[in-house]
């Protein structure tokens, strides 16, 4: 990699240290090794990155912008990323453990595009004239809400945090954004690119930094107007209360358990490849993974056998090797938590059909092997919590009826999926789910103009999407003005 890696906070489009001049570690999970010693961020920086935020905000730079030329400014940023898409996408390897082929190949250009989409509703966004009683002129201004605190997981660094400035951006605001500390290093480059690309100072800043320091600070600041946040519901919960005492509108994107159903009468392969993917696409780290497959009994034994021979062909392996599928676990912490449910699943007595083991690449790194369970009930554990790694709980089905109270028997409701070659059947069952998304014969389809996020407690508000952009990163304003005679 040509480029030498960012380590310090992005505050007014200059590299800082730190207030404290602390740093910590961040690790290659594929290898054990140190990658980089980064900046830690914590309240002091949040303060720093308020306060530069805010004269952005104020300025005539920015709040004065017209409209077209931020859409150019976002255009130019996807430019950026997309020329740097190797490098960016090998960071994103080293850092998270995916397979260089998922960040290269889906991660950065679904990036590009995001940023592309929002430039475009950028110059578009206009209010109403409404018709009211009396001699007045009434019309509605959309303008941005102001700070937006952004904070992300470790899955997708470098898209979910696409999915909340893209959209904060082409809205006007400011956006500070802190990466999870697994993960930071594609954030901190996204700053210096939004730079290059001439967005004014303050606009993005990034502190990257752990949960309780910059992460609360962030949510408790009483200059910071909203924030949109995407991991854990436990987090979220914290989150949303933080929030409470500034009243800032929070948007949270939470965790799933999500359900993927196959009836006896679906395309068996395309509903064993999208189970597969379902759930071992991004080492099963992905919010949305279809981590209950529902299979309906008169394929049941089929499906089993069939999914196990595909999850043992799954290869586990080097992430920058081409013919890799399954990455590195991101941390030995979040791989103690993926094999502690593999004891789970044995305990509770679930059949073990594929994988459950940890394994490793030249003696080296956080691997475990696709997991498959079959015969699970919904009261076990691993049917109820999510693992968030590769493994999957299979379990037996009668029927639309059960198919859906199964599906539903979860605090949940994130996405979900219907293999099915019966239309009707489908789309009964597609309305009957309590999940924010719905496949169906498909999986894991996403895309900037189709809004995603949770039922019940995998959150509230949506990603993506012009509407969902609309309401989270702006507010509207009433005018009204009296008319002669
Ligand atoms: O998430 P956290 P963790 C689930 C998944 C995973 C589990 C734990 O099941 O196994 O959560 O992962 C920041 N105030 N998901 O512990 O802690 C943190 O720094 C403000 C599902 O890594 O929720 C990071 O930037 N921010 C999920 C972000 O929150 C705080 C994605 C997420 O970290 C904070 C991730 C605080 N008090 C995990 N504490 C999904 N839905 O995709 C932490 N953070």
């Amino acid at each position: 990699m040509s480029h030498e890696v960012r380590t310090r906070l992005w505050i007014h489009n200059e590299e800082v240290d730190a207030a404290s001049g602390l740093t910590f570690e961040t690790t290659n999970p594929a290898t054990g090794a140190t990658i980089a010693s980064v900046a830690r961020g914590a309240a002091a920086d949040i303060d720093r990155a308020v306060a530069s935020a805010r004269e952005a905000m104020a300025s005539p730079e920015w709040r004065g912008m017209d409209a077209h030329k931020r859409a150019r400014l976002m255009w130019r940023l996807a430019d950026l990323i997309q020329e740097n898409a190797d490098e960016l996408g090998a960071l994103e390897t080293r850092d998270n453990g995916k397979p260089y082929f998922e960040a290269r190949k889906v991660d950065l250009p679904s990036v590009v595009e995001n940023f592309r989409y929002f430039a475009g509703l950028a110059d578009k966004i206009g209010g109403e004239t409404i018709p009211v009683s009396g001699p007045f002129l009434n019309y509605t201004m959309r303008e941005p809400v102001g700070v937006v605190g952004a904070i992300v997981p470790w899955n997708f660094p470098l898209s979910l945090a696409a999915w909340k400035v893209a959209p904060a951006l082409a809205c006007g605001n400011a956006v500070i954004l802190k990466p999870a500390e697994q993960t930071p290093l594609t954030a901190i480059r996204l700053g210096e690119l939004a730079a290059e690309a001439g967005f004014p100072p303050g606009v993005l800043n990034v502190v990257p930094g752990f949960g309780h320091e910059a992460g609360a600070a962030l949510v408790a600041h009483p200059g910071v107007d909203t924030v949109a946040f995407t991991g854990s519901t436990e987090v979220g919960r914290i989150v949303a209360r933080s929030a409470a005492d500034t009243l800032k509108k929070v948007s949270l994107e939470l965790g799933g358990k999500s359900p993927n159903i196959i009836f006896a009468d679906a395309d068996l392969k395309a509903a064993i490849r999208g189970a597969g993917t379902g759930i071992f696409y991004g080492k099963g780290e992905v919010c949305a993974a279809g981590s209950r497959i529902l299979v309906e009994r008169p394929v049941y034994d089929e499906f089993v056998s069939a999914f196990a021979a595909r999850a043992e062909k799954t290869t586990v392996g080097d992430p920058m090797d081409a013919g890799t599928r399954l990455g590195a676990i991101v941390s030995e912490e979040q791989l103690e938590r993926v094999l502690g449910y593999v004891e789970a699943g044995r305990s509770d007595g679930a059949r073990l059909v594929a994988g459950g083991e940890r394994t490793s690449v030249d003696g080296k790194g956080n691997f475990v092997t696709a997991t498959v369970f079959a015969d699970v009930d919904q009261e076990m554990t691993i049917a109820r919590e999510e693992i968030f790694g590769p493994v999957a709980a299979v379990i037996p089905f009668d029927g639309v009826e059960e198919a859906i109270a199964i599906a539903n028997a979860t605090e949940y409701g994130l996405a979900s999926g219907v293999w099915t070659r019966d239309a009707g059947k489908a789309l009964r069952v597609a309305r009957d789910l309590q999940a924010g998304t719905v496949w169906v014969n498909t999986y894991n389809q996403y895309d900037s103009g189709s809004p995603f996020g949770g039922y019940k407690s995998s959150g509230y508000g949506r990603d993506l999407g012009v509407q969902a952009a609309l309401d989270k990163y702006t507010q509207t304003k009433s005018v009204w003005v009296a008319v002669d005679g």
